[in-house]
């Protein structure tokens, strides 16, 4: 088992409104803020979605290398941008994040029901945004809603080889409605049917938070947090911001003895240079 905890803090994602979380970073400043807070917290790695200047998701390029350069003068965490987007975005923008230039990406192994939406990810674009980030030197983390997703993961690895770096790191998201529930027996199950040598991190959505979090300490995997996932702390209680979370990931990694991992071993684990 890791000795040590690869923490990722996803600030934002495509879904949330400022009028739900008031503390949701969505303007440049918001975001390089609440990084620079989250690294000192303990995170290693951010997960990024931007905001256009109303606040509305948005894949702009400029706007997106704005984001990593800002990102990389302002702290040290490995910049990993999401290629989901939104549900409504293209798959041509979608592609075109990797333009970018980021040090990491997220790669969805397959389509999923995503609350009353679907989120698409059709063989045919994994397979493209695959190779993409081969071709372009990007490490995929391999994002996985649902077991079916591992056995396209399978498929990818087998037909197009590793990937950048080498190295396989899946994030299971686990309680979205239409994809993996946030229980043990689902996470075991999905852990089991990994490619052999594939290190994981899980990612709780909403109420799937701590149990999914504590589970993945106990299991050997890592952790996501943040704000894209979880709005509400404790009962009746808001999340105060995403270092808030962080805090609390990295407290109880020190409570299983698997302390964070530093940005610079984070970086050996993925296998970003
Ligand atoms: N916003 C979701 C539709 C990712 O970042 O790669 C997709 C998502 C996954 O958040
Ligand atoms: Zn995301």
């Amino acid at each position: 088992m890791t000795t040590s905890t690869l923490i990722t803090v996803a600030p934002t994602g495509a879904e949330t409104g400022k009028d739900a979380a008031p503390e949701l970073p969505v303007t440049l400043d918001e975001l390089v803020a609440a990084a620079k807070r989250c690294e000192d917290a303990g995170a290693a790695v951010v997960h990024v979605h931007i905001r256009d200047d109303e606040a509305r998701p948005t894949l702009d390029l400029a706007r997106l290398k704005e984001t990593v350069a800002e990102l990389r003068a302002a702290t040290s965490l490995v910049v990993q941008l999401s290629t989901g987007g939104a549900v409504s975005d293209s798959y041509a923008d979608r592609l075109r994040v990797l333009d970018a230039g980021p040090d990491a990406c997220s790669l969805t192994c397959g389509t999923v029901n995503f609350g009353d939406d679907v989120f698409m990810n059709p063989w045919p674009f994994m397979a493209e945004l695959y190779q993409a980030t081969q071709s372009l030197g990007i490490v995929p983390e391999f994002e996985l809603f649902d077991l079916g997703h591992i056995a396209s993961l399978h498929r990818l690895l087998g037909r197009y080889g590793p990937p950048h770096g080498g190295r396989v790191h899946c994030d299971l998201v686990m309680g979205v409605p239409g994809g993996f529930g946030g229980d043990l027996a689902t996470m075991a199950a999905a852990v089991r049917a990994l490619p052999e040598g594939a290190t994981w991190s899980a990612t709780g959505v909403g109420r799937a938070s701590l149990p999914v979090l504590f589970g993945a300490l106990a299991g050997g995997g890592h952790l996501r947090v943040g704000m894209e996932d979880t709005l509400t702390y404790a009962k009746g209680r808001p999340v105060r911001d995403n270092a808030e979370l962080v805090e609390r990931a990295a407290r109880a990694a020190e409570l299983a003895q698997r302390p964070p991992m530093a940005v610079a071993e984070a970086r050996a684990f993925l296998g970003i240079a």
